[in-house]
C-alpha cells in the first residue's frame, strides 16, 4: 500500500518537469530549423508560392501585366540531357490594351520566345556587347493573355555552368512595371 502510494505521487511530481524539457527541445528543433540557411532554397516546390503571392500583393494597383508565377524550379537538370524549356504565362488585368515593348534575358544560356495564340515572336536574348534585343511591339488587350517560352541551355557555359543557376527574362511593357521572370536550376554533368 505505501509502496503503490510513493510511486504515483514521484510519476505525477516528474511528469511536468518531462513535458517541459519536450517542449524545450521540440522549440529548438523547431528554432534551428526554421533558421537554417537551407531552408527556404531546400524546397523548390514550396518556394514559387510565397514569393508569386508576394509579388501579387506588392505590386501597384496601376500595374495591368500580370504574371501567373514569376519564379519555376526545374530541379536537377543534366547537361547530357540538353535544352529545358518552361512556359510562363501572363495576362493583361487592366481595362486598356497594353504594348509589350521589349523581352529580354539575363545571360546567353537562356531565350525566351513571346507567344499569343497562334503568333509566335522571337526569340529573345541577353542585350549587350553590341547585341541589341529588337522590340517585341505586341500588343494584350484587356485580360488577353499571352506567354513566354522560355529555353534554358545547361551545357552553354560548359563545365563552369555546373552546380545552382539563377537566371531572369525581363518582360518589359510600355508603360508600368517590368515582369521579371526568375528559374533556377541544380545543373549536374
Ligand atoms: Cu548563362
Amino acid at each position: 500500500m505505501t509502496r503503490s502510494a510513493t510511486i504515483p505521487t514521484k510519476r505525477s511530481n516528474s511528469t511536468p518537469l518531462i513535458a517541459g524539457i519536450v517542449l524545450i527541445i521540440l522549440a529548438l528543433v523547431i528554432a534551428v530549423y526554421v533558421a537554417k540557411p537551407g531552408f527556404r532554397t531546400a524546397a523548390p516546390a514550396i518556394a514559387p508560392t510565397p514569393v508569386a503571392t508576394q509579388a501579387a500583393s506588392v505590386a501597384p494597383p496601376n500595374q495591368a501585366l500580370r504574371a501567373k508565377e514569376t519564379n519555376f524550379a526545374f530541379g536537377s537538370i543534366s547537361m547530357a540531357a540538353g535544352k529545358v524549356s518552361h512556359r510562363f504565362w501572363f495576362r493583361n488585368e487592366g481595362s486598356s490594351p497594353l504594348s509589350i515593348k521589349r523581352i529580354y534575358t539575363s545571360c546567353m544560356c537562356t531565350t525566351a520566345t513571346f507567344v499569343k495564340g497562334m503568333r509566335k515572336v522571337g526569340s529573345y536574348g541577353m542585350p549587350g556587347h553590341g547585341a541589341t534585343v529588337p522590340d517585341v511591339n505586341e500588343s494584350l488587350a484587356p485580360s488577353e493573355a499571352a506567354y513566354v517560352d522560355v529555353v534554358f541551355d545547361p551545357a552553354a557555359h560548359g563545365p563552369a555552368g555546373l552546380g545552382r543557376t539563377e537566371r531572369v527574362v525581363t518582360v518589359e511593357p510600355a508603360a508600368g512595371e517590368p515582369l521579371q521572370l526568375g528559374f533556377v536550376a541544380n545543373v549536374t554533368p
